[in-house]
């Protein structure tokens, strides 16, 4: 994860791949594209990868392999669109490539101050370990990982970091 010695008291410093989708923007409901997104927590920023470049060393892509395949296949499984597999191995935690440098740029990125979290009802989605997230801004996001440890953890971290910035 890119280092943050801004938020040195924030539990927010995390980063991996989750499926995600919006369901409204500002406001409005939008379709469903679920898609899955190299995602950093960043202080009180969420922030979702769009394509990378640059360097890949085979250290990185022999650890992002068991990832990928896990990724690729509920991909597939769930009818989820895929990223390229350079996305992965580009984007490892302790790599170069993270938000700040030029090789990944965010596709989009959500306000998490004022926001809510919880764990979406059956009627939101048919997968399994989705998150749901509303910002004060008026977008919903739903956010998900076939690996329940991984999701309760960004539960836990999108949790701590809501509460850590209630006030501001
Ligand atoms: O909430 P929905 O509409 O049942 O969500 C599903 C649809 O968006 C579907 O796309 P199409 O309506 O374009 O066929 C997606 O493929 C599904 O993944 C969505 O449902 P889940 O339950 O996976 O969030």
């Amino acid at each position: 994860c890119p280092s943050s010695p801004k938020h040195p008291l924030t539990p927010s410093e995390k980063c991996g791949v989750l499926n995600v989708t919006k369901i409204t923007e500002n406001g409005k409901k939008v379709r469903k594209n679920w898609t899955s997104s190299w995602t950093v927590l960043q202080g009180s920023s969420l922030l979702f990868a769009k394509g990378q470049g640059g360097s890949t060393s085979w250290v990185c892509i022999l650890d992002s392999i068991p990832e990928l395949l896990l990724t690729l296949l509920s991909s597939w499984k769930h009818s989820v669109k895929p990223r390229p597999a350079v996305s992965y191995v580009n984007c490892r935690p302790g790599q170069a490539a993270a938000f700040g440098s030029n090789q990944s740029k965010p596709e989009f990125t959500v306000d998490l101050r004022g926001g809510t979290v919880e764990w979406a009802s059956k009627d939101k989605s048919s997968k399994k370990h989705v998150i749901e997230l509303k910002t004060r801004q008026g977008t919903e996001l739903l956010i998900q990982s076939e690996i329940d440890s991984v999701i309760s953890d960004w539960y836990r971290a999108l949790t701590e970091t809501i509460n850590t910035h209630a006030w501001e």
